[in-house]
């Protein structure tokens, strides 16, 4: 069946826009896991494997998004010539599929909170060529909050960064998709880096941009299915530390301008569109700001010959608001 309204956020999107509920739902979602050829920001084709919602390749898979309560139910068809797992990260939901086969199962929304989801065999290569996506659960009823006594937040975003390399690609079209259980996970050469899918300057779309107005705190939850750590450095805030791999803090928070994430960690943070604290002279309220994310990984801004800035780098603009804005208006007693 389709899936229901309001639990998934399509395709990469990062912008996640939450209408919540006064009572818990039963949602369903269908995926596929499949090979296709996607095409990287230098023209360059690389075959890659994708959770996918609907027909094509796209990686990464669809964002899931529920509340805490919710029960979700996955209808997971297997088209490729090797067995696939579909994995929480950080929970106990884990459920493999035979090779061209298909299944159906359902498990309970874990804590509010943001997760992997990935194929967890071959140490990491299935990860890392593509099937993997995020499941952001929400506390139930909470538009603007992480948690129960978390930071308010004006808008949310979801960043997932990940690499590729084709030359794994190129093994696969080569020798089959069984061939990523031979595949050395310390050959891994990647060239592409991307965050929610695009690398830069295709981030500079509203899903994976910061923007807002000064005084309209941005909660970011990062993940990194990659094989490599990603240091994600945000210019003209510091960011504040709310969650490190599911341990909450509480406020004051850790400012920090660098986030040092290994493969697999989660992060998520306040970037408070404050006006930069030190500039000189002073910058007003009314002024747009540009700042740059990047990601201060060597290997992501040199790979490929140095294709950086074309790597894991994303736009921030202070003082105009996102074309298309979540709704977080709505009474969740008003809604179904
Ligand atoms: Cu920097």
């Amino acid at each position: 069946m389709a899936l229901s309204a309001g639990m998934v956020v399509p395709g990469a999107a990062g912008l996640l826009a939450w209408s919540p509920r006064a009572h818990a739902a039963e949602l369903s979602v269908d995926l596929t896991a499949r090979r296709g050829d996607v095409t990287m920001i230098d023209g360059t084709t690389a075959l890659m494997f994708g959770f996918v919602q609907g027909s094509g390749i796209s990686t990464p898979g669809p964002t899931l998004l529920c509340q805490e309560g919710d029960t979700i139910t996955v209808q997971l068809k297997n088209e490729l010539s090797t067995p696939v797992v579909f994995h929480v990260g950080a929970t106990n939901v884990r459920y493999p599929v035979n090779a061209n086969d298909e299944i159906e199962f359902s498990f309970s929304a874990p804590p509010a909170g943001t997760y992997l989801y990935y194929d967890d065999q071959n140490n990491g290569v299935n990860r890392i060529m593509g099937l993997h996506g995020a499941l952001v659960v929400m506390p139930a009823g909470v538009s603007d909050r992480p948690f129960s006594g978390g930071p308010q937040f004006v808008r949310q975003y979801k960043w997932l960064f990940s690499n590729v390399d084709p030359a794994w690609g190129q093994a696969v079209r080569n020798l089959g998709d069984y061939h990523v259980g031979s595949i050395n996970p310390e050959s891994f050469n990647p060239r592409y880096f991307m965050i929610n899918g695009n690398a830069y300057e295709n981030t500079h779309e509203y899903n994976t941009e910061l923007m807002g107005q000064y005084g309209e705190p941005a909660y970011v939850r990062m993940l990194n299915a990659g094989g490599i750590v990603h240091a994600p450095h945000f210019h003209g805030n510091h960011v504040e530390m709310v969650v490190i791999n599911y341990e909450r803090f509480n406020a004051p928070y850790k400012n920090k301008d660098a986030v040092s994430m290994f493969p697999l960690d989660v992060r998520e943070v306040v970037y408070p569109f404050k006006t930069p604290p030190d500039a000189y002279p002073p910058v007003s309220s009314q002024q747009i700001q540009h700042f740059p994310m990047h990601c201060h990984v060597e290997m992501s801004q040199t790979a490929g010959g140095g294709l950086y800035p074309h790597g894991a780098h994303a736009p921030i603009i202070m003082g105009q608001t996102p074309p298309n804005e979540p709704d977080l208006t709505r009474d969740a007693n008003d809604l179904p």
